[in-house]
């Protein structure tokens, strides 16, 4: 974004003064090409936009030296288009990283070559004992061995489909840039999990709900003829880290997208996404069925239909819903299917005429079934009605229904119970629907953590989530479990996270929030990752692996997370930020929809805070298993971080550091803060090392973060001083 507002500003400037001044012609020609030049200058500089996907010259000189020796040529075994893509990949990686073009040549493989393929397009005698590998990782998996041992020597990558090569393509590459040898390869890996999702939460206005990276990606006003090369760029992206799906609009859908003429557009995206591994999905409303007419009643729009209801055990709503589908797959054959809002926050859903949200998504899925598509229906609902506190309301409506939905739904379930707070524990529905196939929903984009505007490395808080024990099985029964399938042996697995892509040049706002969206595809791809690893990984693709960016840059990242929960929400603290904006904190809130305000769930007064889940309060420690409900129903048990959650707390209660909690809020308020000073100091200490303009955007936004999270503390601290009546203690 800030390169090209430099130089479009240099433009326009040259451009008003050429006009102003009447210069002669040779004069313009000379401020032209000074334009030019500044522009070149600037297109060469690191502005961002290639993500992790540098390749930066291999320094070291022996290593670059033994790479050479044993990458002579690239043979690609396939003529699909993804095979294309490969061959691409693998010259532009390898050429960038050794400095030199790699040649492509042709089977049976000579001395040196990098041969890729799948088992129909390589001879017998290349595969050899690989194919009893192959036959362990499925469709999108891959094996990369080193034949050292062959005449000629050569170094396989092999899949059992085209995608699985580029999968695997992109993994060597990344070994390349860790400075990892290739004598002894031997790599098998599959994905853990099926679906891995991007939902966008993209309006066909352009405009992105929650986004903070500038308008939607997608041009609906220009497709289905223009292609945008960043649809290219995008799925190039996501194939590197191994995502295969993406939900193009907001879950609050607008209809109009399943009209034909969208439907269009949709089909030309789905075509460039096609070779990179992505099915498109689509949001869908669920009064599409209905005429367009405005409904005075409910203030809103019908759908796109002729009926006049859009009851999923009416006929005609099913009829409208098959015939829907058909129109779909007859454009986009692999279309994968619909993400449904229901029944939440205005949109509308099947209980409007009694049904149930099972009667709703079965409808979709018996729709969608015979063409394999599958439907993703959220379970983040919060009526009122249900129980006077949120938290509970999703489980008590959504248990009743395990094992009433068809094979090819997903219950999607966001991680904790509430909304994408900075910290929640995880959602007791995941330990409560053994019979239905569950999609864990994170939000990769900065809703409650500080948008793009603050450092926060996410991949910590996701495998906080991920390493949660339930306990629905006994001790093991972990969030990862259940979402992988392999606690209550689903094979339909899937995780989707909300996207925070844009059309700002570096595509997340945020340099660094690009490492989010990179640790959200290696997550999906393999949840047992350490979230050091990815970390190290995405540091060196981004930065490089100069041993000091790595361990400064990860100090940055690894503690990123709970200081930003220090100075938002720390000790269980939950849902205090501004109304609408969701950026900074606004406790006072006390106006509008109860749920909606920050005074019911802090509760603070004079005597304590927090929210009273125990069994003498909402109870809502009853929806997690045994152990957990004891550990978290008992104050003196329950994990300090989840203790605002679970407990009403006098100020005066005394922590296991010896603080009492005021003095432990004042101290974690300002731990927090004083994390964002110390991640300054790091950043500017790596000035040298690191591109200027790279360095200028990171330093510029930890300069705001670090403002605005003092207005967290000081705003907290002083709102709840009110009802303490005791003293603010800084850090010493
Ligand atoms: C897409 C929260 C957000 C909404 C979002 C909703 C949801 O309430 O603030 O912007 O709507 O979650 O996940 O549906």
């Amino acid at each position: 974004m800030f390169l090209t507002r430099v130089s479009a500003v240099v433009e326009i400037a040259c451009r008003n003064d050429l006009k102003r001044m009447r210069v002669p012609i040779l004069g313009a020609f000379l401020v032209c090409l000074i334009v030019l030049t500044i522009g070149s200058c600037s297109a060469k500089a690191d502005d961002g936009y290639n993500l992790w996907l540098r390749y930066r010259p291999v320094e070291n000189a022996d290593l670059l030296q033994s790479y050479r020796a044993v990458l002579s040529s690239i043979v690609v075994a396939d003529t699909s288009d993804t095979a294309i893509i490969v061959e691409k990949e693998l010259q532009r990686g390898l050429g960038s990283l050794l400095q030199t073009q790699i040649p492509v040549g042709s089977l049976p493989p000579s001395a040196n070559s990098l041969v890729v393929g799948t088992p129909q397009a390589l001879p017998a005698p290349v595969l050899d004992d690989v194919l009893q590998m192959l036959r362990t990782v499925g469709r999108e998996g891959f094996v990369i061995v080193s034949k050292r041992g062959e005449q000629p020597p050569f170094i396989l990558i092999a899949a059992n489909t085209p995608i699985g090569t580029l999968y695997g393509s992109f993994h060597f590459l990344r070994i390349l840039q860790e400075g990892q040898t290739l004598n002894n390869l031997k790599i098998v890996s599959t994905p853990r999990l099926q679906y891995r999702m991007l939902n966008h939460w993209d309006n066909l206005d352009g405009s992105v709900e929650r986004g903070y990276a500038g308008r939607s990606l997608w041009k609906w006003d220009e497709l289905p003829a223009t292609i945008d090369q960043r649809y290219h760029d995008y799925a190039r992206a996501n194939a590197s880290i191994g995502i295969n799906g993406t939900v193009l609009n907001n879950v609050n859908a607008n209809p109009e997208l399943l009209l034909p003429n969208y439907l269009k557009k949709v089909a030309a995206l789905a075509d460039v996404f096609r070779p990179y591994g992505i099915r498109v999905f689509l949001s869908a409303n669920f009064s599409s069925p209905l005429s367009a007419q405005f409904d005075v009643e409910k203030n809103r729009c019908g759908g796109i239909g002729e009926l006049d209801t859009s009851d999923p055990l009416d006929p005609r709503v099913r009829e409208w819903w098959k015939r829907k589908v058909r129109e779909i797959y007859a454009l986009i054959p692999d279309f994968g299917g619909f993400l449904v809002k229901a029944n939440s926050e205005g949109m509308p859903g099947p209980q409007e005429y009694g049904r149930s949200h099972a009667d709703g998504a079965n409808m979709l899925a018996e729709a969608l079934a015979p063409y394999g598509g599958i439907v993703m229906w959220r379970a983040f609902v919060y009526d009122p009605e249900v129980d006077l506190d949120r938290t509970k309301r999703a489980y008590k409506e959504f248990v009743p229904l395990d094992g009433r939905f068809l094979p090819n739904v997903f219950v999607q379930v966001k991680n904790g119970p509430l909304d994408f707070q900075p910290r929640e524990p995880v959602s007791p529905l995941f330990g409560a629907m053994p019979k239905t196939p569950l999609m864990l929903e994170l939000q990769i984009t900065q809703e409650y953590l500080g948008h793009s505007t603050h450092l926060v490395y996410l991949a910590s808080m996701w495998k906080e989530y991920l390493d949660f024990d339930l306990h629905a099985k006994g001790v093991g029964s972990t969030l990862a479990r259940v979402v992988d399938g392999s606690l209550h042996g689903h094979s339909m697995t899937g995780i989707a996270g909300v996207a925070n892509t844009g059309s700002d040049r570096e595509w997340t706002g945020h340099l660094f929030a690009q490492a989010n969206w990179y640790a959200f595809g290696r997550l999906a791809w393999d949840h047992t990752l350490s979230a050091e690893q990815i970390a190290s990984e995405w540091i060196g693709m981004t930065f490089g692996f100069h041993p000091t960016i790595l361990s400064t840059v990860s100090s940055m990242m690894l503690g990123a997370w709970e200081a930003c929960v220090n100075y938002m929400t720390p000790l269980g603290l939950h849902h205090i930020m501004q109304e609408h904006v969701h950026y900074g904190p606004e406790p006072s809130l006390a106006k509008g929809r109860e749920d909606w305000t920050s005074v019911y769930y802090h509760r603070a007064d004079k005597e304590g805070i927090g929210y009273n889940r125990s069994s003498s309060g909402s109870n809502a420690v009853s929806q997690y298993h045994p152990p957990l409900r004891e550990l978290f129903d008992d104050v003196s048990t329950c994990p300090e971080k989840y203790l605002l959650w679970f407990h009403r707390v006098p100020w005066t209660h005394r922590m296991s550091s010896g603080r009492t909690l005021w003095e432990e809020m004042n101290y974690r308020y300002y731990a927090g803060t004083q994390y964002v000073s110390r991640m300054q100091d790091h950043w500017r200490s790596l000035q040298p090392l690191i591109a200027a303009e790279l360095f200028e955007h990171v330093n510029a936004k930890l300069k705001q973060h670090y403002h605005d999270a003092i207005i967290w503390r000081d705003t907290c601290l002083t709102y709840f001083q009110k009802f303490s009546g005791l003293p603010i203690i800084p850090l010493p």
